[in-house]
């Protein structure tokens, strides 16, 4: 892409905009960061609304251009840049893979972490928030579990070669651990723990503020 193009994540440490700040950092993009304070609730704010009308987190501007969706996002990235190849391009075997992966990813497993976050956005009854997180984290551990059987042939989520959907099951693996201690995936934690040496992982989560070492513990169930 040309380089003079402005990029700017709008973001919110560890939040949805984890796995495109990673490919940010990857394909060595000139991206701007700019913090959306959630805190104080400005992915609410009329300014961010003009952006992104979903009121989440993350969005992507290229030039006048704002997009959002965690996933899209990716993509776009991935094809701004195709030269670092995270994405199989157009023929490879592989690339309805990614697409499958990538969509597994964010329409199963994020959206049933988001309601176990938001458990509150998914019941009127605040009797009802303690059993809504504690099923949910049922379905989270299925998930995990397709996740793990197809890591126990592949050392990245596509066979060989890492791409975005590895960056973006990492965001996810993070807020899913630690697991109940009965729960175990092998193959998974192996992978994350090779996840975690990638330059990439270890230098965007410097930027955020994410302790790597309380991640690895996180993985490691402590
Ligand atoms: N499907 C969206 C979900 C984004 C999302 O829910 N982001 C969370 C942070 S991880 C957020 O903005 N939460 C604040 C809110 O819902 O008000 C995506 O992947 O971009």
């Amino acid at each position: 892409m040309d380089i003079q193009t402005q990029l700017k994540l709008y973001y919110y440490p560890n939040n949805a905009s984890l796995a495109p700040h990673f490919l940010l950092h990857h394909v060595n993009a000139n991206y701007e960061l700019v913090l959306v304070d959630k805190k104080s609730d400005a992915q609410k704010s009329q300014s961010y609304l003009a952006l992104n009308p979903a009121g989440r987190i993350p969005t992507l501007v290229v030039g006048e251009q704002a997009i959002f969706e965690s996933a899209a996002i990716c993509i776009h990235i991935c094809e701004l840049f195709p030269q670092y190849q995270l994405m199989p391009t157009l023929g490879d075997s592989n690339r309805p893979l990614f697409f499958q992966w990538l969509m597994f990813l964010t329409n199963t497993l994020q959206a049933q972490l988001m309601v176990r976050y938001y458990p509150h956005r998914n019941t009127e009854q605040q009797s009802d928030i303690f059993s809504i997180v504690s099923a949910q984290e049922q379905r989270i551990i299925e998930t995990l579990a397709i996740i793990n059987g197809q890591l126990a042939k592949n050392r990245y989520l596509l066979g060989d070669k890492l791409s975005a959907c590895d960056y973006f099951l990492f965001m996810l693996a993070e807020w899913s651990f630690p697991l109940p201690s009965s729960t175990s995936f092998p193959y998974l934690s192996q992978y994350l723990e090779r996840l975690l040496c990638e330059p990439t992982i270890q230098a965007v989560c410097e930027i955020e503020g994410i302790d790597i070492a309380l991640v690895q513990a996180k993985f490691h169930g402590i």
